[in-house]
């Protein structure tokens, strides 16, 4: 490709050569993000692979995607990292911070001097603890680092709501919350409706709501169960979150990002932009569903403390 074409940003996917990574990069050319897709991978194979793959697709948008160096995504605009090990069936995605916790650290270590205006978005498993440990090894402000967080969780309960109510899930603002693990909760007393609190839908009068919670929570067990791994929905979330974050877009995700109310990070609603994080939110919760948030709080907090 010729130099003038080259796009003017840089995204790297660290982990590209998997599942997850290439369903990201594959997503951010499909929406025609135009940006330099960097795949960088400890199996050079599979990152030539995936690449030489993603660029077949990418003729008629105007991103380009190729192989990278881990310095290479230390000077990215956005560095996503979904390397490391996943969940087998039926296993519980806080299993995975002993394996991942080395590998996200070396990878912190391969990439400096990492450019002090990145923005690391993280996916790898548990992420909620790894968004910590990669904002403490990188080096990079807490407002820059962030995570998918229950991203994901929140399209599959706006979905799973919208059969329901009949209201297209863009119009359901509703957020699983806490942690995007088997702690997270659903924000029922926030949620709404075309302004009005959802549980006073017609339609959901006499819903199972835990029948529903249970739903979502099961689904990447039930996916992971029939098909090895989940990557497609994840793929198309980090590609929007990247996205937000190179178009200064300022939309609100449920994404994992450090909430000073409760001193750690988690998966809450944030406005993302240029800057990461560009606003907080302090969502209300129920009685009930503070207790669930407090039972995700120990959790994290106590993961990460086994780490700092
Ligand atoms: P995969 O297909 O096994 O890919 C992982 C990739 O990471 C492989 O290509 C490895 O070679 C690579 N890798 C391992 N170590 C390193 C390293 N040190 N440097 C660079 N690359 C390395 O797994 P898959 O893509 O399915 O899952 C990746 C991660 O995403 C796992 O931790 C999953 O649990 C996590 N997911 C997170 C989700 C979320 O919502 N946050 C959703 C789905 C999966």
């Amino acid at each position: 490709m010729a130099s003038s074409t080259i796009p003017p940003n840089r995204i790297a996917v660290i982990g590209g050569g998997g599942n997850v990574g290439a369903a990201a990069a594959f997503a951010l050319i499909a929406k025609g993000v135009p940006a330099e897709v960097l795949i960088v991978d400890v199996v050079d194979k599979a990152a030539q692979g995936q690449a030489l793959d993603i660029s077949d697709a990418s003729f008629l948008e105007p991103g380009i995607c190729r192989k990278g160096s881990f310095q290479e995504a230390g000077q990215s605009d956005v560095i996503i990292v979904t390397a490391g090990a996943r969940q087998q069936p039926g296993e519980p995605r806080s299993n995975l911070i002993e394996r991942n916790y080395k590998i996200i650290k070396s990878i912190m270590d391969s990439m400096q001097p990492i450019k002090p205006s990145a923005k690391i978005l993280m996916v790898s498993n548990p992420v909620d603890v790894l968004t910590h440990i990669a904002q403490k090894a990188s080096g990079l402000p807490v407002s820059q680092v962030i995570g998918s967080g229950t991203f994901l969780d929140s399209g599959r309960l706006r979905n799973a709501l919208s059969e329901i109510t009949g209201v297209s899930p863009s119009s359901v603002h509703a957020y699983m919350l806490g942690e995007h693990g088997d702690n997270q909760f659903t924000g029922w007393s926030s949620a709404r409706i075309g302004g009005r609190p959802l549980l006073e839908h017609p339609k959901m009068q006499g819903v199972d709501l835990d029948g529903i919670n249970e739903k979502i929570m099961r689904k990447a067990y039930d996916i992971i169960d029939a098909k090895g791994s989940t990557y497609f929905g994840i793929g198309i979330c980090a590609a929007t979150l990247a996205q937000a974050l190179l178009n200064n877009t300022s939309q609100v995700f449920p994404v994992v990002n450090f909430v000073e109310k409760y001193d750690c990070y988690m998966s809450w609603p944030a406005a993302i932009g240029a800057g990461g994080v560009e606003q907080a939110f302090d969502v209300p919760v129920n009685a009930a569903e503070a207790k669930k948030l407090e039972t995700a709080v120990t959790a994290i907090k106590e993961a990460c403390a086994k780490y700092d």
